[in-house]
């Protein structure tokens, strides 16, 4: 076979190639990179940032565009779910043991770094494990597709991710990671707390020192910058989150339930007929919160720091959630630490004078807290 009929069966082979990966996987479409908004976010790059234009092209070529990313943004769940089926998600028995489980194996620095940022060890637990089950589901698309693709093919949100896609490209550089295969969720957030890159570049922290950020499997880290974004946020060391409220008048709500944003005052809310246990003093700023129960509305009082949660993920149900498997986790904690501490020792086995030759068994390898689906941030 000659060289030009050779190039002739591999171009129809790609052709064919190209064709069968387009019917068996309809839903994946390589980003038009001739697009103007496409071309003009490339050519923003090169001038704001100085990116090379051919490094630029090769990362909006290699991206794909995938209408099962738009589809899980278009109904996540806490947007779309009632308040009890959305709960009954994540407070589960299983959940609230792997989270003592969890706790129990990073102790030490957990309770140390959440002491040092004022940031309570089960908040930070809640939110790791409302996000990733601790560590154990971090996201399996390209974060590169998932960001070019709402940033392009999704028009509510296009200025807010084409501005996460310009921060992802700016994190690569800065970390030496290759943006072709980091993964995470369909939105693109990332690691054990599934950060949004602007959020990684603006929040994260080396929590152990070794002069890295890896929010995959460096737990350390991760509760640095958990601890620390909650506290950029304006998190109130030792003041409470949420209390249940009743109404004194349930045939006359006169307040919006559904705002996230602390404009009432503990006094105003009990002016305006929301009874409550009052934990702070009555100028303290508080959030009025109605969801859905399984039997009809239920209410709720945030104060400050319920607000601080909802900027992690902008839903009342997300921060009362994350709230209620913290203080769950917390609370089967202290009963596992009173049992163990009632428990009588085991006395040691006194091994017989003449067998005192250490034995070979190797010292058994703890295993890391969390297997990584995704490469570590270098
Ligand atoms: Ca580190």
């Amino acid at each position: 076979m000659n060289r030009r009929s050779l190039s002739t069966v591999k171009f129809v082979a790609v052709v064919l190639g190209t064709l069968a990966a387009c019917w068996l996987a309809p839903a994946a479409l390589a980003m038009d990179n001739t697009r103007e908004d496409v071309r003009s976010f490339s050519t923003e790059m090169v001038s704001k940032h100085g990116f090379d234009q051919a490094w630029i092209d090769t990362m909006l070529l290699s991206a794909t565009s995938q209408p099962a990313i738009i589809e899980a943004m278009s109904k996540p769940a806490e947007r779309t779910k009632p308040w009890f089926e959305y709960r009954a998600r994540f407070i589960t028995e299983r959940r609230i043991r792997e989270g003592v489980a969890f706790w129990q194996a990073n102790r030490e620095p957990l309770e140390r770094i959440a002491a040092e940022r004022g940031i309570p060890p089960e908040t930070i637990v809640g939110i790791v494990g409302v996000e990733t089950f601790y560590g154990t589901i971090t996201g399996k698309y390209r974060v590169l597709d998932a960001l070019a693709t709402l940033a392009f093919d999704y028009p509510p949100r296009a200025p807010y991710f084409r501005a996460e896609l310009e921060e992802f490209l700016l994190l690569a550089r800065e970390h030496g990671m290759d943006p072709l295969v980091v993964t995470g969720s369909y939105a693109g957030a990332m690691g054990a707390p599934q950060f949004m890159p602007r959020s990684v570049r603006a929040y994260a922290r080396d929590g152990d020192g070794n002069g890295r950020i890896d929010l995959w499997t460096t737990w350390p880290d991760v509760f640095a910058s958990v601890a620390n974004f909650l506290k950029f946020h304006g998190w109130v060391t030792g003041e409470p989150v949420v209390v249940p409220a009743t109404l004194f008048d349930p045939d006359n709500v006169i307040l919006d339930g559904s705002k996230l944003a602390t404009q009432e005052t503990v006094d105003s809310l009990q002016h305006k007929g929301v009874e409550f246990e009052a934990l702070l003093p009555e100028t303290a700023p508080t959030m009025f919160v109605a969801v859905r129960g399984p039997l009809g509305p239920a209410y709720y009082v945030g104060y400050k720091n319920l607000w601080v949660i909802t900027r992690y993920n902008r839903s009342a149900l997300y921060a009362m959630t994350v709230n209620e498997l913290a203080v769950a986790v917390r609370n089967a904690l202290a009963q596992a630490d009173a049992a163990a501490a009632t428990t009588p020792a085991v006395p040691p086995v006194v091994p017989p004078v003449e067998n005192t030759t250490p034995t070979s068994t190797p010292a058994t390898t703890t295993p890391p807290p969390a297997p990584s689906p995704s490469p570590p941030t270098p």
